[in-house]
């Protein structure tokens, strides 16, 4: 007979989760609303409201494909409590696109738009953090439409509602807003290794009045 198996191996082999969580096998979808259809030539990609120029830029399908291609590896924690981990996503970072069209420098957040409205408010900070990133790609392979085919954000260290699918663009802010689920009762920062889950459990700073 062999040398019995440590403990510590087993335990070095169990991922890491949030608290709270569990992990899911696969990847399921979880959306509100429908999914749309994607039109190539109606497509577009703006960033507007408080740029530093004054100006709105936007991006057409083609021009948003020819950006930087980077890859991060990340989990998805979905606030209903499954987790999807060390997912790869490839696409074009957030840092990329500040770079490209910067705020101006009183802005302190910024509201992410996608398809029928739905949208997500995100502190600067957490948009600019190095491993945000705009997603056309999971494992090397183009994202599925219910998945956010032909774009989604990945906010890696916040929960997935953060993450919009079917993005359209983002609005500067020179104050915070609150986005579609923040203003239905999820909390304003949304940080799963803190538990943020609700907005009750917000605390003064967290967010704007509801
Ligand atoms: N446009 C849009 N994006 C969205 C949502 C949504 O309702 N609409 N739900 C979010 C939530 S709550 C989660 S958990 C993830 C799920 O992504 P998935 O369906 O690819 O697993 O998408 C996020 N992005
Ligand atoms: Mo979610």
């Amino acid at each position: 007979m062999g040398q019995p198996e440590s403990r510590e191996h087993h335990e070095t082999a169990q991922p890491e989760l949030p608290p709270g969580q569990r992990l899911q096998r696969g990847w399921p979808v979880t959306h509100y609303g429908p999914v749309p259809k994607f039109k190539p030539d109606r497509w577009e990609f703006r960033i507007f409201g408080a740029t530093a120029d004054g100006d709105k830029h936007c991006w057409n399908h083609e021009q948003f494909s020819a950006l930087p291609f980077a890859t991060v590896e990340a989990d998805l924690h979905c606030v209903t409590k499954f987790s999807m981990l060390g997912a790869e996503w490839g696409g074009v970072l957030a840092r990329t696109l500040v770079e490209l069209a910067p705020p101006a420098p009183s802005v302190t957040h910024v509201m992410v738009w996608a398809e029928y409205g739905f949208s997500a408010n995100l502190r600067l900070a957490d948009f600019t953090s190095e491993r945000t990133i705009f997603a056309t790609h999971k494992g090397g392979e183009l994202l599925t439409a219910e998945h956010g085919f032909p774009l989604r954000l990945v906010v890696p260290h916040l929960y997935a509602w953060k993450g919009p699918k079917w993005v359209r663009g983002v609005e500067y802010m020179t104050a915070d807003r609150r986005g579609f689920w923040e203003e239905r009762g999820y909390h304003n920062v949304g940080d799963p290794w803190r538990e943020q889950r609700y907005s009750y459990q917000e605390e003064p700073g967290d967010g704007p009045e509801l």
